[in-house]
């Protein structure tokens, strides 16, 4: 069996090829590849890995030819409907289907309130759409930053490669078809999220909701323009009462 892992998240492909390690090379060989609109693969590269570009017909034939299996693993490009219809194509999302699918699940579901966690599926043409293979729901506390809620995603996605990476090979696995088709965010919507206008009405909790979707760390996500039309980044800091 042939499995090519395609990934932008550095995180990932380190786990992947912790877990492959300890599967025989007669029943897997793995290659890893990242995508060709990542800006900044260094890291990737440093892994020993290629690119792929899926806006490419030669290169998508290619992978049909040569491989059994694609898991993608947070790629920033979407798979072609002529790779997901001729070979099975899973993938690893960090969000819980069909709530929020799309980009960066754990931001909209801090605003939205709809389950976050991570989800393995097979592909179909539609993004973060596909029959559902494991799931892992990851709880919110009122005081989670995107940061905080997308670590513990990071964690159930990992543990879930850990555990079903050979059951992924093999096929040995439940598959269910989503029930309903749920939400989607664009990076657009996302966008639009991080302007924030200080005219907008609605109770302290929403707007503090809204800070902490858009807390993540060293990013500058949520601004605001002054009075000379300049941004001004804010984040918020949440700390529970140790008692
Ligand atoms: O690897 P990944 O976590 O995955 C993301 C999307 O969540 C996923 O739905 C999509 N399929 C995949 C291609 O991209 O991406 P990341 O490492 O760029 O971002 C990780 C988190 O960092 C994200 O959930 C929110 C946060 N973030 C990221 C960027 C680039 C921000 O808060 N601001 C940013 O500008």
């Amino acid at each position: 069996m042939k499995v090519l892992i395609v990934s932008d998240n550095f995180e990932l492909v380190e786990h992947f090829k912790s877990v492959a390690k300890c599967i025989p090379y007669d029943t897997a060989s793995f290659n890893y590849s990242y995508s060709a609109i990542n800006k900044n693969p260094k890291k990737l590269i440093e892994l020993g890995m290629s690119f792929v570009d899926m806006k490419d017909c030669s290169s998508v034939s290619k992978i049909i030819e040569k491989y059994d299996l694609v898991i993608s693993a947070h790629c920033k490009q979407i798979f072609p409907p002529n790779l997901v219809d001729s070979i099975r194509c899973i993938n690893v999302h960090p969000g819980l289907n069909p709530y929020n699918r799309g980009w960066y699940p754990q931001v909209f579901s801090i605003v939205n309130g709809k389950p976050v966690g991570c989800t393995i599926h097979l592909m179909d043409s539609e993004i973060d759409h596909g029959a559902v293979i494991y799931q892992r729901k990851v709880d919110v506390n009122s005081y989670d930053t995107s940061l905080d809620v997308y670590r513990n995603v990071i964690s159930e996605e990992k543990y879930l490669i850990s555990n079903h990476l050979l059951d992924l090979i093999s096929g040995n696995y439940p598959c269910e078809e989503l029930k309903t088709e749920g939400n989607y965010n664009s990076i657009e919507d996302f966008n639009a999220l991080r302007s924030l206008d200080l005219s907008s009405e609605g109770s302290l909790g929403e707007h503090i909701d809204l800070l902490r979707a858009l807390t993540h760390g060293d990013f500058n996500n949520a601004y605001f323009l002054d009075e000379n039309s300049e941004k001004i980044y804010i984040k918020i800091s949440l700390n529970k009462e140790v008692l």
